[in-house]
């Protein structure tokens, strides 16, 4: 039987969760909240918010799109769950996007978006997100706020140090949370130690049209990898990751995990193992993994499955990891703008960790090792300690940075944020969270440049701040103005999901690029048509393909006969429409999916098969004019045995 030790950090836990519930009791206090914070929020009608705020969904599987400071919601972007409302994984177009190793997987669990960097500043092209559950990471293109590309990682198991950028966006990092065998078999959990393996991926993303590739996987120590973020500045061709579990237990974690006093930040030097891997170096191992590219000139997505994927191990390329001992248990793992600092969030600390990467490579350089971890140097802890914040609040978890020297952190336990100074490590104000907050963002703060103007805390816990729902009540964001010494509450709103990371840019980069229609012309989808002189309904055995068309304020064909029960009828349909901001939407009574959206100039396709004879209608589910109740049309069905001919019409 194994000694279960009791970690006086753990009874804090507890202690300090009572705590935040006594204060619930006594709420009504507001925090910083001015007298004149509503007008500091106030976004006045037609007018428009200052930043954009992209904010994971956590179990919801999606991203969502919010104003700042007004928090105002503004779309939720289907990722890696399926999406009724957008059609997103039920029409034949987007489907291939949710497909990998294991199948169909139509949800995920997404934390963390990052955009895409040049020189360090955020340029506003894509976001990645990651899904930890089946792991995948995920490309938003931000001049049509629609996922176009899906790449699955395999050899990794909840995906979660991931998906953060380098500062040219030349990779999108994956880091494994859980090791696991590598490659995959069957065999005793009870064999974890030293068999199981954390891998790190690098993903290439191409510079002009953003596809990622797998470059390498970097077959780690089977520790867990929670959070990293990459070097800028000097330190740009390194790659910071924590780590947990350095202990390498299988089971109670809770316990068994909290053993070791420090675990380790582990620095990647990519830079080194990319020239490696350039040079012909690494290990090509089998592996299954989907690879799904959304085009935009066919409106269509295609998935195709890789059968192997490029590995290194540390030990072959010498000088290029190294492990920086960190206390306790850290999660979040923070480079602040210049790059020199590396903060290292332990959960069970009572210290904030701060390493400095002058000093990493000065210990590098004189090789001063305290011994190693599987053949890692592991360098010696006041060797590469900047400072450390002595006592800034309990369970830390994730850092950000206003650019004007500050850094903000969050404390889960006693649900805050604190402010301090880099450089002299002092604390210079803290502000209550409603509560239990776990990320907070500042647009453009994991970046060489973030605007330190808001900070958005996000909770997971909200009790009683909003209208009561039932048991589950809202996940939600707090609003921060930080443009003064002291941090001032503005807005408390509620979030789509549970809130992880967030990613916040100005409005101006992305405004202008965005996307108002699909050119027709340029519509390349294989069943599209570009004129109603191109409207058919074809049979090709039991497979019925009806090419239709919608424009203000019908469909053509709208009367449909000779369909049979037992045929599968696909309808391919292509808004004819070139104005902005005019989507159609079709459905179909009894389709086993889900209505169609469809912006201008694009084809989508959904599929139905009927199941009893009869006269069906189908209709545009999108209030697009005056006469959209008048957008509707019938398919005729009849018995299996019968010989009525294929016809369609419109107005005869
Ligand atoms: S992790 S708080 Cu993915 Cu901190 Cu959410
Ligand atoms: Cu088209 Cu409503």
């Amino acid at each position: 039987m194994k000694k279960i030790i009791k970690n006086p950090m753990l009874l804090m836990l507890g202690l300090s969760l009572f705590l935040v519930n006594c204060k619930d009791q006594n709420q009504g206090n507001n925090g910083a909240l001015t007298s004149n914070a509503a007008e500091r929020v106030y976004v006045a009608p037609g007018e428009h918010d200052e930043y954009y705020a992209f904010i994971s969904g956590g179990f919801s599987g999606q991203l969502s799109v919010y104003g700042l400071p007004s928090g105002r919601l503004f779309k939720v972007i289907p990722v890696f769950s399926q999406d009724a409302e957008k059609a997103w994984g039920y029409n034949e177009e987007t489907k291939p996007m949710l497909n990998t190793s294991h199948g169909f997987i139509p949800w995920d669990d997404s934390h963390h978006p990052d955009i895409s960097q040049t020189n360090g500043e955020l340029d506003g092209r894509w976001v990645f997100i990651n899904g930890n559950n089946t792991p995948r990471i995920a490309k938003i293109d931000l001049s049509v706020f629609e996922t176009t590309e899906i790449i699955e990682i395999p050899n990794s198991a909840g995906n979660h140090s991931s998906a953060f950028v380098t500062e040219n966006t030349e990779y999108v990092v994956a880091g494994t949370r859980f090791s696991v065998p590598v490659p995959q078999r069957d065999m005793p959990i009870s064999e974890y130690k030293g068999n199981f393996k954390g891998a790190l991926t690098f993903i290439s993303v191409d510079p002009e049209d953003g596809g990622m590739d797998i470059k390498f996987q970097l077959i780690m120590p089977g520790f867990d990898y929670d959070l990293s973020h990459p070097g800028r500045g000097e330190s740009h061709g390194w790659f910071f990751f924590t780590t947990y579990n350095t202990e390498e237990a299988s089971t109670l974690l809770e316990v068994n995990a909290s053993q070791n006093d420090k675990d380790f930040i582990a620095a990647v030097n990519w830079k080194k193992i990319e020239e490696y891997v350039n040079n012909g170096g690494g290990t090509m191992m089998p592996a299954r993994y989907a690879h799904n590219v959304y085009d935009d000139a066919t409106h269509t997505g295609t998935s195709t499955m890789k059968e192997e994927v490029l590995v290194v191990n540390p030990s072959e390329v010498p000088g290029a990891v190294y492990l920086l001992p960190t206390p306790k248990s850290p999660h979040g793992c923070d480079v602040d703008p210049t790059g020199e600092y590396i903060v290292g969030n332990g959960k069970l600390s009572a210290d904030l960790t701060v390493h400095s990467f002058t000093k990493m490579m000065d210990a590098i350089e004189g090789e001063k090792f305290d011994g190693d971890a599987y053949g890692i140097p592991i360098l010696k802890f006041e060797d590469v300690l900047a400072g450390t914040v002595s006592q800034p609040g309990l369970g830390p978890l994730h850092t950000e940075f206003d650019g004007k020297g500050n850094a903000y952190t969050t404390f889960f336990i006693s649900s805050e944020v604190v402010k301090w100074k880099l450089g002299t490590w002092e604390v210079v104000d803290r502000q209550p969270c409603y509560y239990s907050v776990g990320h907070l963002m500042i647009p453009g703060g994991n970046s060489r440049k973030p605007y330190g103007k808001y900070v958005v805390a996000m909770n997971k816990i909200t009790k009683d701040r909003y209208l009561p729902t039932g048991p589950e009540v809202t996940q939600s964001a707090q609003l921060y103005d930080i443009s003064g010494e002291k941090m001032e509450l503005l807005l408390d709103f509620p979030t789509v999901g549970e809130p992880h990371y967030a990613a916040g840019i100005s409005a101006d980069i992305i405004k202008e690029r965005s996307k108002k229609i699909f050119d027709l012309q340029d519509n390349k989808h294989k069943y599209g048509i570009t004129s109603d002189a191109d409207v058919r309904v074809e049979r090709d055995g039991n497979e019925v393909h009806i090419y239709m068309s919608m424009i203000r304020s019908h469909f053509n064909p709208d009367n449909i006969e000779g369909v049979k029960v037992g045929d599968k009828v696909y309808f391919h349909v292509t808004n004819l429409e070139q104005d902005y901001d005019v989507p159609h939407g079709v459905s179909m009574i009894g389709a086993n999916t889900s209505e169609l959206l469809i912006m201008p100039g694009q084809t989508e396709t959904f599929v139905w098969e009927p199941k009893q004879p009869g006269v069906w209608p189908f209709y545009c589910t999108d209030f697009c004019s005056a006469l959209h109740q008048e957008m509707q049309g019938y398919v005729r069905v009849s018995p299996a045995s019968s010989n009525i001919d294929l016809s369609w019409s419109l107005g005869e």
